[in-house]
């Protein structure tokens, strides 16, 4: 069978269009004018058909190429007839097909330079639009008061067949709007009224007086009545997207804002659109880059590379897809967005569990005394009203732990260790909004009241959610305490780049073995999480046990 070059078709006078979208590939079997591949300039986007049925044996071309009339989009192994009879001149025998397909002008002409001038109210009007015939106002660029120049885009109409930008024939301020989204539209209607005009679009629109303005980026044959050639060219010039919201793979939006989508690497296809049948207009743009900056939202390339706290889908790690079930089956159910801290601390947590090898060592510390002190500590200070709670004594105590193995007060570089000469503890505070650490700076210079003190402050401006970024960054070390609440031991995730947490719950009065006889204590329960790749279980174990040490006799902190 023969091997037909598809070209691109006459496309008006667009010398040079880029291609967004391949809708077919090798192997694909393709039928007389199928789409085969979607181009855009700056003001319309239009598919380019197949011009004979075939299998697709090469591609030529690539996504972002430029092409023109005659560019060969690729080569089909033909199987049938080609698409329209050929009544243009031969073209050359290797590349007949497209060529065939698409006499007509695709786009006609934009509108020359601006030639005269006027100074009261200008009517502008719908444009010479070929063939298309109550086009729906989808997208409307401009609002009262706007000053507008000739040429700039005033609403984007689409038919089932095209999407295009109709411009404004006259420069001047807008004064009044004659259509809205949904209306329906035709050649000559009035589209608004414009005062303060400096000039008139083009020539051809000076022709036909008052009437409409050249057009920009119509679809279709000149004016002449449909014939199976213009039809032909009709669909060369298929939208991106069925009307309807049906995508043939492309997202619903205007040539316009899908140019400003790409200046911004906005990934388009991710936007939810708020126009009509879910057009994206460049509000919905610039609305889905404010949330990506501000953190409130993820692109799915980020998503793949930190996953997010819902676990992304997985895809990045090779898992099955996270299961997808319709609760609703089963009963009632309530659908809330989780808040902004939840969703970054979600993430943050699931890349720590995921990337860092964590062990946990639990084990337990004889606090009785320091429980006696702390309490008549607090009684002597009640008039000063800080209160000093566990967590302030195991911050102090840690941070003798820490000095005394360095490595858990260590962040990993690449396949460096960095070992911090300051100590700054982050506390887990559980918040109305979610998990915040704030970090309590330079612990080894101050005493159990003072960090008292200041975790209290903290825990305060966690809870009314005021903390600043310098109150929850730098820490060396964390610690989670359930005190609280209760519990026994749990598994603390590790707060990257730190490489060790410790979790705290409750102390409960245990019988405890002291040589002779079981005697009643104070027992607290240290949950130790550390990175195996930074440090081995034995310094694990050693860690704890000096903890133990310290917090059963405390006086070992000044050691
Ligand atoms: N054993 C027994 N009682 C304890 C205790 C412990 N280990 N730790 C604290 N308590 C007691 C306190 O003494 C206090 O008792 P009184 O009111 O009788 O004096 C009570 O529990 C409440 O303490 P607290 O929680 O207000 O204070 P804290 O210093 O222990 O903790 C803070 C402060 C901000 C860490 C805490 O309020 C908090 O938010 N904890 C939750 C942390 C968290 O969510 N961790 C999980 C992270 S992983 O998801």
């Amino acid at each position: 069978m023969a091997l037909v070059e598809v070209q691109v078709p006459d496309i008006g006078d667009f010398d040079e269009v880029t291609v967004i979208e391949l809708m077919v590939k090798v192997g694909d079997t393709v039928k007389a004018e199928q789409s085969l591949i979607t181009v855009e300039s700056d003001k319309a986007s239009m598919e380019i058909p197949s011009s004979t049925a075939g299998v697709v044996k090469e591609m030529r071309i690539a996504l972002g190429d430029k092409v023109k009339q005659g560019s060969v989009v690729l080569v089909v192994e033909a199987t049938g007839a080609a698409a329209a009879p050929a009544d243009v001149p031969a073209t050359p025998a290797a590349a007949p097909a497209a060529a065939v397909a698409a006499p007509a002008p695709a786009i006609a002409p934009v509108a020359a330079a601006p030639v005269a001038a006027a100074s009261g109210p200008v009517e502008v009007h719908v444009p010479d639009i070929g063939d298309f015939k109550d086009v729906v106002v989808i997208e409307v660029m401009v609002k009262p008061g706007d000053t507008i120049k000739v040429e700039q885009s005033l609403i984007t109409v689409e038919s089932d067949k095209a999407s295009m930008e109709i411009p404004s024939s006259h420069a001047g301020v807008l004064k009044e709007l004659k259509v809205k989204v949904g209306d329906t539209v035709n050649i000559g209607d009035l589209l608004a009224i414009l005062e303060g005009t400096v000039a008139a679009a083009a020539p051809v629109a000076v022709a036909v007086a008052a009437a409409p303005a050249a057009p920009v980026a119509v679809a279709s044959a000149p004016a002449a009545a449909p014939t199976p050639v213009a039809a032909a060219v009709a669909a060369v010039a298929a939208p991106a997207h069925a009307p309807g919201g049906t995508t043939l793979g492309l997202p619903h939006a205007s040539p316009s804002v899908r140019k400003f989508a790409r200046e911004l690497g906005v990934p388009l296809a991710e936007v939810k659109g708020s126009g009509l049948k879910g057009r994206i207009t460049e509000a919905d743009v610039q609305a889905f880059t404010q949330a990506v900056m501000s953190g409130a939202a993820q692109t799915k390339a980020q998503a793949a590379k930190a996953p997010a706290a819902s676990g992304g889908d997985g895809a990045a790690l090779g898992l099955i897809p996270w299961p997808k079930v319709d609760f609703a089956k089963f009963g009632p159910i309530e659908r809330k967005e989780m808040g902004r801290i939840k969703k970054i601390s979600g993430a943050n947590l699931l890349r720590n569990a995921i990337m860092i090898p964590a062990v946990t060592n639990h084990d337990d510390a004889d606090i009785t005394d320091l429980e006696a002190f702390r309490v008549s500590t607090n009684k002597e200070n009640e008039k000063s009203g800080v209160k000093v709670t566990m967590l302030a004594f195991l911050i102090k105590a840690c941070v003798s732990a820490l000095k005394k193995y360095p490595e858990f007060n260590s962040s990993l570089d690449g396949d460096a260790l960095v070992y911090k000469s300051y100590w700054h503890i982050g506390f887990a505070a559980d918040t109305p909004n979610g998990l915040m650490v704030p970090v309590i700076r330079d612990c080894d210079k101050k005493g159990v009241l003072q960090i008292s003190q200041e975790m209290g402050e903290l825990a305060k401006k966690a809870r009314d959610g005021k903390l600043g970024p310098a109150e929850m960054t730098g820490a060396t070390f964390t610690i989670s305490s359930l005190g609280g609440i209760g519990g026994k031991y749990f598994t603390p995730i590790i707060n990257a780049p730190e490489v060790a947490i410790l979790g705290v719950c409750k102390s409960t009065m245990e019988p405890v073995w002291d040589g002779k006889q079981f005697v009643p204590r104070l027992m607290l329960p240290l949950s130790l999480t550390w990175d195996h790749r930074v440090i081995d279980g034995a310094a694990a174990a050693r860690f704890n046990a000096f903890l133990g040490q310290i917090l059963s006799d405390f006086r070992r902190v000044l050691l």
